[in-house]
């Protein structure tokens, strides 16, 4: 097809590890549970992956390393710095998808998640555009 009708996956891509909970689903709240996560943003869709240590095996094992907890689809999200009351903690972002889900995302290092913010800022507007 000619490039006008192409229509272009956001090619920002990042990967690392964060902190994360849920807070609500299909709008509602739901109870937190902050945990470690190996956070990956491709396509247009940001994964969480389980934390290994919460894995039987203590994550010892290949199988259990990289397992997907939940997925985010960008287009329509919205991301923002979390106010005060949403998290005792520093740092946290709010992104809330289209489908209703919230999720809180964490990182002690004021740098990683200004660039998360960045990123994922710049996928969900890129996405608005298509
Ligand atoms: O927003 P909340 O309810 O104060 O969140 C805290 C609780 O989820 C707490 O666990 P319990 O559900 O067992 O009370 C967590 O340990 C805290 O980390 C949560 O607050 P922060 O401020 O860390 O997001």
């Amino acid at each position: 097809s000619s490039p006008e009708t192409q229509h272009q996956l956001p090619n920002l891509e990042k990967a690392g590890i964060l902190n994360k909970t849920k807070v609500s689903e299909n709008g509602k709240k739901v109870r937190k549970n902050w945990a470690q996560s190996w956070t990956v943003l491709h396509g247009g869709v940001l994964t969480f992956h389980k934390d290994p240590k919460s894995a039987p095996s203590g994550g010892l094992t290949k199988t259990n390393q990289i397992v997907p907890e939940f997925t985010v689809e960008l287009k329509g999200a919205v991301i923002s710095k979390a106010s005060k009351d949403k998290s005792s903690k520093k740092n946290v972002l709010e992104l809330k998808s289209r489908n209703g889900s919230e999720f809180l995302i964490q990182y002690d290092t004021e740098s990683i998640i200004n660039d998360w913010y960045n990123i994922i800022l710049e996928t969900i507007q890129q996405l608005d555009i298509e």
